[in-house]
């Protein structure tokens, strides 16, 4: 590979000499000297994006070099707290293997292992490569033949993902959605009426159910979550429903070591607990009309009789609702029979600790948590089970109360200029057309929120293109060039050998990265990124807790190398070489809807571009626009040093009345989820039941608008594969970005049962001893899907029959510390997604990851 010494001098060079050419310097960031008044260099705000929780931070900078990060002492919702990734993008800035230059592919033979003979080339010879591409598409009438993808993505992402793709006039444009965890806001909506992710009150919570989230090492408030964890374990009992001991599960008062898939089956239970001892909360979701009083438990409420007797059935008609709806429907059909016996069977979980935890969670009302996340709703069949999850909030009432769920708290960003006046007629017509992602069908019903097949996905791109030529299905047809960045789905998606397939196929292949990744070993040009923390600017918003925030993303140092802000910079200077080919709309939109907010200029290259583009989606948060809902920083210059735009604190009880999308309630029966089955039931002329079918459901009749156990979906037969599969998220993954760094490999060991350096898979030490295995042995574990090539580890915290290895190592091509032999691409460890097959959710359109989703057969091989 050519990514050597020489070639990194080279590039240094031509980066240099780039610079000097544009005359731009585009280090203007804002320091803020306020603090740490010893100290001789000086303090940046930036934003960390190692994970969806996207904290506000402070870098220390002394002589232009990087020393150390803190948390944003300005950010209320942190309280100026992050978690340890965010000290690894440190190294992830200064990593040696960076892409430094643009670099053009030599060897036309592309797939797993073969050297693309990179060599590196000016940015205008990238650029105009890729426009001419672009402008051959645009002559033959098949701009919608180019198909683009993205993973993370700052606050301006859309000037890049939607606008250029818009006005160029292609609808394949795919986000990375569909891997991450929509299932999450599927189940939410469909019981709460929000299709979003929950925020938890963390230090007023009484009881937790932790459905499979470890919010000291994962999930999205970690960096808050583990600077006030020890607070929360003395205040609350948790309850962790994983088949992992996981970091938060060690600390716990009960580790609920699940039969993975079966979450739907323990929550139902659960619910069914609460509803026969009378545990639920009147004053939310409403009660009996009359009779006599025989709760069990609560001692507060008099002359009313609680028909919920295990196995019968109840007249609807004797219940009065308050905020909830239809939970007499929902016992009806799917939770009389749901007794902790039944479930224990299933899940695998003693009857008496089912009852035990929710008696608890029951007893502490509406100051206790149901926190469902991946583990439990990125299932084939999950959402039923995280409705369910979900609906335990509803069941106690802990409905944006203290210590309850929560919705994000307002903060307002600014819009991107119409695009409107800037499109052609053929940017009209791709405006109409269909996504190739073959969302739109019957068995995929992809909702977003807002309409069915909205959602994207992205991880059926690889399907559409490896379709023989000649026999596209759903409407689609070929791709003939495709550009991606800040993603690596030949890593990252469920099926990944689908995508080093893909890659091959499509003719002209362009990656913007910051690192070689497996993906960019398929690309015909590569563009180097600036870091997303420390060269760019950009914001994010987010919210951890009842506090939401704006936090600007600025260039703390001079770019280490020749790159540019992937979504600003490439984007103009795309533009710049289309409209020098006679197609000016992309280059009109860009540089005369974007005004500065302060002075009404409008950009004059990329520099400008990139920072006005942040200015106008950030000016509510410093020109009095939101002044209402927190604090307003008066200026841009002040957001710079500042950082961070801080909500005021979410209400309570601020969407009750308006909860369920028509009935306005919680729906404990799913009155939204029911009216959209339907609707794609009039679509394609069947019925509901016909739908639930076809998108693998086992649901029936009622069944399916009410959260209830299905069956989980598990490849491979039991004989072949005896192993259910499990895995979790590294505690130092920067979603899939930390590998090459020194610290991560130092410190895997900080995730349990883990091993420094190394990819172990957990074992079990009774089914080590069946499997005549010692750790440290060399295994090969195979999957109908594929096979990699780990060391065994025996671990008391695997549930016996699974076995569970974390995700983020057999990387072979991130660099010369993620790969064993980085030369010879050799991974270290194996690719958790080379086992995983694709299926998905199909309500959201997500592919499934969890719930035991595969089988493996386990077999000792030479080292
Ligand atoms: N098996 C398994 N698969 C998973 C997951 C899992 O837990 N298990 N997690 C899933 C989830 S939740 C998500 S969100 C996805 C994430 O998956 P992706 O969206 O594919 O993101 P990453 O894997 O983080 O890869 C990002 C790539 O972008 C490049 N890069 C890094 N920094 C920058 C930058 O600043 N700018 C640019 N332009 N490029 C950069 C690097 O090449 C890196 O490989 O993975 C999913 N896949
Ligand atoms: N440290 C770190 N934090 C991150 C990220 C990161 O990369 N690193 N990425 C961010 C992103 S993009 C996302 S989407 C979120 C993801 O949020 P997380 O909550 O972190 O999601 P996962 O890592 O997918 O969840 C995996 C957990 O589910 C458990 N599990 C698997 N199957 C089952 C099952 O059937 N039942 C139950 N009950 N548990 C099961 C696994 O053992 C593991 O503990 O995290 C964010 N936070
Ligand atoms: S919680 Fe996530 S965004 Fe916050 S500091 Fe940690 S890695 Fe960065
Ligand atoms: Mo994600």
């Amino acid at each position: 590979m050519n990514i050597n010494r020489r070639s990194f001098l080279k590039a240094s060079a031509l980066g240099l000499a780039a610079v000097a050419a544009t005359g731009v310097t585009p280090f203007t960031a804002v320091a803020d000297e306020s603090h740490k008044p010893n100290q001789t260099g000086k303090w940046t705000a930036t934003t960390c994006q190692g994970c969806t929780a996207s904290c506000p931070v402070k870098v220390y900078t002394q002589n232009k070099r990087i020393l150390r990060i803190m948390g944003n002492w300005n950010c209320t919702a942190t309280g100026g707290k992050i978690c340890p990734k965010p000290h690894l993008a440190i190294q992830q800035v200064y990593d040696p293997d960076r892409i430094k230059t643009p670099m053009k592919r030599t060897n036309p033979e592309k797939g797993r292992g073969v050297d693309p003979g990179f060599v590196p080339i000016s940015w205008d010879e990238a650029l105009d490569t890729i426009a001419d591409k672009l402008m051959e598409l645009k002559k033959n009438g098949e701009t919608k033949k180019l198909a683009f993808q993205k993973g993370r993505s700052t606050g301006v992402g859309d000037v890049l993902y939607k606008k250029f793709n818009i006005l160029f006039g292609t609808p394949n444009y795919f986000g990375h959605g569909d891997i991450c965890a929509e299932a999450e806001k599927m189940a939410n909506w469909a019981t709460e009426g929000t299709f979003s992710y929950h925020n938890y009150d963390l230090t007023n919570t009484k009881c937790f159910l932790m459905w499979s989230t470890d919010p000291i090492s994962s999930n999205r408030m970690s960096g808050w979550a583990s600077s006030v964890w020890g607070k929360v374990m003395d205040g609350a009992k948790i309850y962790v429903i994983d088949p992992r001991l996981s970091a938060t599960a060690a600390k716990a008062d009960k580790w609920l070591p699940i039969i993975p898939g079966t979450d739907g089956a323990l929550a139902c239970a659960i619910a069914h607990v609460i509803l026969t001892k009378g545990l639920w909360n009147k004053k939310f979701v409403g009660d009996f009309k009359q009779g006599p009083w025989n709760y069990e438990l609560t001692d507060n409420y008099n002359n009313k009789a609680n028909l919920f007797k295990a196995g019968e059935t109840v007249d609807e008609s004797k219940f009065e609702y308050n905020q909830g709806y239809g939970l007499v429907r929902w016992w009806n059909l799917a939770l009389k029979d749901a007794t902790p016996e039944w479930a224990a069977d299933i899940c695998g979980v003693e009857a008496k600790v089912i009852t035990e935890v929710a008696t608890q969670f029951g007893k502490y009302g509406d100051a206790s948590c149901s926190w469902q996340s991946p583990g439990t709703n990125m299932q084939v069949r999950g959402v039923y089970g995280a409705m369910a999850a979900n609906a335990l909030n509803g069941l106690v009432g802990s409905i944006e109360t203290k210590g309850g769920v929560f919705r994000s708290a307002s903060a307002s960003t600014g819009k991107l200029p119409d695009h409107n006046h800037f499109r052609d007629s053929n940017a009209r017509k791709a405006a109409k057309m269909k996504a190739i992602d073959g969302r739109i069908r019957k068995d995929f019903l992809n909702y977003n929120g807002k309409a069915i097949h909205s959602n994207e996905t992205s991880s059926r791109l690889a399907d559409v293109i490896l379709q023989e030529d000649g026999h596209y299905e759903d409407g689609s047809y070929e791709i003939k060039m495709l550009i991606s960045y800040w993603c690596n789905y030949c890593f990252s998606s469920t099926g990944a050998q689908r995508f080093e397939r893909a890659y091959a196929k499509v003719p002209f292949y362009v990656n913007i990265t910051t690192m070689p990744s497996e993906s960019a070993m398929f690309a015909d040009i590569l563009l180097p990124a600036k870091h997303y923390m420390f060269e760019r600017w950009g914001f994010m918003k987010a919210s951890q807790g009842l506090y939401s925030y704006i936090s600007v993303q600025q260039p703390v140092i001079t770019p280490l190398w020749d790159t540019k802000t992937d979504e600003t910079e490439i984007a103009w200077e795309l533009a710049v070489k289309l409209k020098e080919r006679g197609f000016s709309n992309i280059y009109n939109y860009y540089s005369k809807a974007f005004c500065d907010p302060e002075t009404g200029n409008c950009p004059t290259n990329a520099a400008e571009f990139a920072e006005i583009a942040v200015k106008i989606m950030t000016a509510p948060a410093w020109n009095g626009k939101n002044a209402k809902q927190g604090t307003d920083l008066g200026s841009w210059r002040n957001f710079c040093s500042k950082g961070c735009f801080n909500s005021k604190k979410m209400g309570y009880k601020k969407h009750w009345g308006s909860l369920g999308q028509d009935t306005g309630k919680f729906e404990f029966f799913s009155e939204s989820l029911k009216t959209l089955l339907e609707q794609v039931a009039t679509q394609y002329k069947c019925d509901v039941n016909s739908v639930v079918e076809s998108m693998g459901f086992e649901a029936r009749d009622g069944l399916a608008f009410v959260p209830h156990y299905e069956t989980p979906v598990r490849y491979g037969d039991e004989k072949t594969y005896p192993y259910i599969f499990e895995e979790h998220r590294a505690r130092l993954n920067l979603e899939g970005r930390s590998a090459n760094c020194v610290g991560y490999q130092e410190f895997k060991d900080t995730d349990p049962g883990d091993v420094a350096w190394d990819d172990v898979i957990k074992i079990n030490p009774s089914d080590m001893e069946d499997l005549g295995l010692k750790t440290g042995d060399t295994v090969e574990v195979t999957s109908p899907q594929g096979s990699i090539i780990v060391h065994a580890k025996a671990w008391e915290g695997t549930r016996p029959g699974v076995v569970i290895k974390a995700y983020g190592q057999g990387h072979w091509a991130f660099g010369h510390v993620a790969a064993a032999d980085f030369k010879n691409f050799k991974p270290r460890g194996g690719n958790n997604n080379d086992i995983l097959p694709c299926d998905w959710e199909r309500l959201s359109g997500s592919t499934a990851r969890h719930g035991g989703l595969t089988r493996v057969s386990i077999k000792k091989v030479e080292a």
